[in-house]
């Protein structure tokens, strides 16, 4: 197991690599490079100049996140071919500077989704990520992009940048004919083009769940339950199509049994990199971002890691999404503090489990 931490590049997070560094049982970080859209190629020397930033500081980078695929693959576009070319081009790019893993989702039009940014929770004044779906019941998808990007703290959130969102409303009319099994195969046809590569040059695929794990605006979504991740690695059967299983995504419904799923495919050895954090449900399809620790929340993180542990897991992990604390401000879910407790409780967890296996 590798424990990381995300950073989103110079210029573009509050967080610096030597503040990263001084985290104790941190080896490296997931990256990022969002200054570029969807479909366009990140070029070799940018690729080049990031990493070798982040090893000046002491830390790997060997998993990238958000290497947005573009939504006109998503639909399954005449000009799909051409941004598929694109994509396998930075997948190349990317190997060949070191990178393993390559972090990704294939849900329609958004990222992740919450109603709120910052929700104060009232016990002790810090605040989270919060999501109500009677909110967004009220809310038209552009009204939520407004808002999102407007309490972002001046920062683009992945998923939300604003050449993706510009075509909103064309691309929610289309999606409007487009059934789940639709997307999968337009999903099954990506596959088949870039899994060949990444076995090629040594990359694993990631797929991140959707966020919340439901369908949101009447999209289609095909990432959110154990079932549906059965499905995706069949679609091209490969280790190098795996997965990023993200705790706290796939536990915001508490039909998913998280510790359960973690086992499974852990078992399969298809999880090539893990989020890991903590939930609170407040009501159906109502939830808030909790601490890591596990009884400040809905879900067993010990059980978690005990899954991953007990399966042999040897890829990458992160504490995800914190709250904010101490007064800090920053991108919403990436402060320092609450992530880099979350990440020394992750580790001591797995020390714990380790050691009562001797
Ligand atoms: C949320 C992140 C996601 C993830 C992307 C990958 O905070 O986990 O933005 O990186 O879905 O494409």
């Amino acid at each position: 197991m590798k424990m990381t931490f995300r950073w989103y590049g110079k210029n573009s997070d509050h967080v610096t690599l030597k503040q990263i560094r001084q985290i104790p049982g941190c080896s490296g970080i997931m990256g990022m490079l969002d200054q570029y859209a969807a479909g366009e190629v990140w070029p070799m020397n940018v690729i080049q100049d990031y990493v070798e930033q982040v090893h000046q500081a002491g830390l790997e980078v060997e998993v990238i996140e958000s290497v947005n695929v573009h939504e006109d693959i998503k639909m399954g576009l005449p000009d799909r071919d051409h941004y598929i070319e694109n994509y396998i081009t930075t997948i190349k790019n990317l190997a060949q500077c070191g990178i393993r893993v390559i972090v990704y989702n294939f849900m329609p039009v958004f990222d992740w989704l919450r109603t709120d940014l910052a929700r104060e929770i009232p016990e002790d004044g810090s605040n989270s990520l919060y999501y109500d779906e009677e909110e967004l019941k009220g809310m038209t998808p552009l009204k939520l992009v407004e808002e999102t990007t407007k309490n972002s703290n001046g920062f683009t959130l992945p998923g939300w940048e604003p050449e993706r969102l510009k075509e909103l409303e064309r691309v929610l009319d289309i999606y409007q004919n487009i059934t789940v099994d639709q997307l999968r195969e337009n999903y099954k046809y990506f596959l088949e083009q870039i899994i060949p590569v990444c076995e090629s040059v040594g990359i694993r695929m990631a797929v991140h769940p959707d966020d919340p794990a439901w369908p949101v605006f009447g999209l289609p979504r095909l990432a959110h339950t154990q079932a549906d991740f059965d499905k995706i690695i069949k679609l091209v059967d490969s280790p190098a199509n795996s997965l990023c299983l993200c705790s706290g995504s796939l536990g915001s419904s508490p039909d998913n049994d998280i510790p359960a799923i973690f086992r499974h495919f852990g078992e399969m050895n298809r999880i090539a990199c893990a989020h890991v954090r903590n939930i609170k449900y407040l009501g159906y399809r109502k939830f808030r971002e909790a601490p890591h620790l596990s009884r400040e929340g809905d879900l067993d993180l010990y059980e978690v890691m005990k899954a991953l542990y007990d399966t042999g897991f040897d890829g990458y992990i992160r504490p995800d999404h914190g709250r904010m604390i101490w007064d800090e401000t920053g991108r919403p879910g990436y402060g320092l503090y609450d992530r880099a407790l979350g990440l020394t409780y992750l580790n001591g967890l797995w020390e714990a489990i380790g050691k009562n296996k001797c």
